[in-house]
């Protein structure tokens, strides 16, 4: 029954050689949204997973489509009743920063040391509380509030970019990463959240980053890993 509202992108045998490699699960909907840290870092570390995304068929946001996850996700196993969540050989994870650091620490995008993992996290935290700011603007539906909502987000942000452009500048000057000397889960977490955030209010992220040169080549520099390009480049096209 279950297996029906989900569409497999990938199904493939995992690893049938002496080493067991864990089999990864991730469970999202049909979007990018908080799911797309991870997939990037499975594209990025060249690992299987099976992407499922729930209802693809069905639109959202859409009355048919909240029925259908109300009705749906008690037979999900979800540990908080919320999506995305990894599953590890039968082990869920939720939270999509936790989901994300723990891929980025078994792939080796975590961070060298206490330190820097500690800054990486900090990055995504602060990345996570930056971009769901957005959210009232997307959600409203009045067009006077919703540009009033605008106003304050894009306001906001231009405050909240100057800090990521500092922590940035620190690191080396800012040509970089945000934290050591390679690309970390923070600088895809940056890269992804902006772009989801303002396509979901009606706005272009790299349009908005020009004023933070140094941000916008980072995203930049994220998205031109061959790796990634090529996630990009093939992967399912949502709005969000
Ligand atoms: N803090 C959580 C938030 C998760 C979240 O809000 N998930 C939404 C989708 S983006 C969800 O599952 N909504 C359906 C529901 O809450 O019933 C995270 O970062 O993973």
């Amino acid at each position: 029954m279950i297996n029906n509202v989900y569409y497999i992108l990938k199904e493939k045998p995992l690893c049938s050689t002496l080493i067991k490699m864990p089999k990864y699960r991730l469970v999202y909907f049909n979007a990018r949204g908080k799911a797309e840290t991870a997939r990037i870092l499975f594209a990025l570390a060249g690992e299987e997973y099976e992407d499922v995304r729930l209802f693809p068929d069905l639109p959202w946001p859409s009355q048919e489509g909240k029925d259908k996850w109300i009705e749906t996700k008690s037979e999900l196993g979800l540990p908080f009743g919320q999506v995305p969540v990894l599953d590890v050989d039968g082990k869920r994870l939720c939270q999509s920063n936790v989901i994300a650091k723990y891929l980025a620490k078994q792939f080796g995008f975590a961070g060298k040391g206490v330190w820097e993992e500690a800054r990486a996290e900090m990055i995504s935290a602060c990345v996570y509380d930056a971009f769901q700011k957005g959210r009232p603007c997307s959600l409203e539906q009045d067009p006077i509030k919703k540009a009033e909502l605008l106003e304050k987000f894009l306001k906001d942000s231009k405050e909240i970019m100057d800090n990521f452009r500092q922590i940035l500048e620190e690191n080396g000057g800012g040509s970089g990463f945000f934290v050591g000397d390679g690309i970390t889960w923070a600088d895809i977490n940056f890269a992804v959240r902006i772009d989801q955030i303002f396509d979901r209010i009606g706005e272009n992220a790299d349009k908005f980053l020009k004023d933070w040169p140094k941000l916008l080549a980072l995203k930049q520099r994220v998205e031109k890993y061959p790796k990634i390009a090529e996630w990009i480049e093939k992967r399912p096209k949502t709005t969000r």
